[in-house]
């Protein structure tokens, strides 16, 4: 009898998640399968799964074609220029964990593997005007950061995580690590960077009443 009870308890628990949507999001058969082969520990730390992430992006996941991708960097720099997703990855490439704290309440804490932003600043020549970086995304999103948060935190624009190269749902081919700052920061889907003098410039949430600065608590 007691059982019983303790069954069926268990069994509307269970219901009222997936009628409230609670717990985790439906994930797709590809995400699945990367969940199977991704790097779950670095360095003694567990870290979270690539499907731990709530997708909640403005358009829904967007599948960029690396044939025809390009990276537009331009604005207040010397060479405004393009680049291909192999010319990106001719760079260095660094690894480091970091959390992502989104506004909703989550948090995941991933290894990523990417690109100093910075590198590829170089290649363009920054004028001394700059002083802001917006990033601008294939889904219409953008948002941006001041060049120097940009420099002095090291930041890195990442094409793996936890080891597997990006999925589409994760803003491949390239989502920015904006280490400290809130979810919003991360752009995914990165298509194009402009150096800007513009430093009240807001993004899709910022312009919707989200703090530009957009510290992370932790
Ligand atoms: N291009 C683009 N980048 C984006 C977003 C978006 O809607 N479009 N959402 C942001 C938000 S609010 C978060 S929390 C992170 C992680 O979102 P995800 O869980 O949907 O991957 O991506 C950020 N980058
Ligand atoms: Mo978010």
């Amino acid at each position: 009898m007691k059982i019983k009870i303790l069954f069926v308890s268990i069994l509307s628990i269970l219901l009222l998640f997936t009628l409230t949507g609670c717990g985790r999001q439906e994930v797709s058969e590809n995400l699945k399968e990367l969940a199977k082969v991704e790097v779950k520990e670095y360095e003694g730390k567990d870290l979270s799964s690539i499907v731990d992430f709530r997708e909640n992006s403005i358009a829904g996941p967007q599948n960029v074609d690396i044939s025809k991708y390009k990276l537009k960097i331009d604005g207040l720099v010397e060479n405004p220029s393009d680049f291909t997703y192999d010319e990106i990855l001719t760079n260095t490439k660094y690894t480091k964990v970091v959390r992502l704290d989104c506004v909703e309440g989550w948090s995941v804490d991933i290894l990523w593997e990417g690109v100093l932003v910075k590198d590829l600043l170089d290649k363009v020549q920054v004028k001394s005007s700059a002083n802001t970086v917006i990033f601008y995304a294939y889904d219409g999103y953008s948002t941006s950061l001041p060049l120097s948060t940009i420099l002095d935190k090291d930041m890195i624009m990442a094409f793996k995580m936890n080891g597997v190269v990006l999925p589409p749902e994760r803003g491949y081919p390239f989502q920015l690590v904006a280490e400290d700052k809130l979810g919003y920061k991360w752009a995914k889907w990165i298509t194009h960077i402009e150096l800007s003098s513009d430093e009240n410039y807001k993004g899709y949430w910022e312009s919707r009443g989200y703090s530009n600065e957009a510290n992370a608590e932790n």
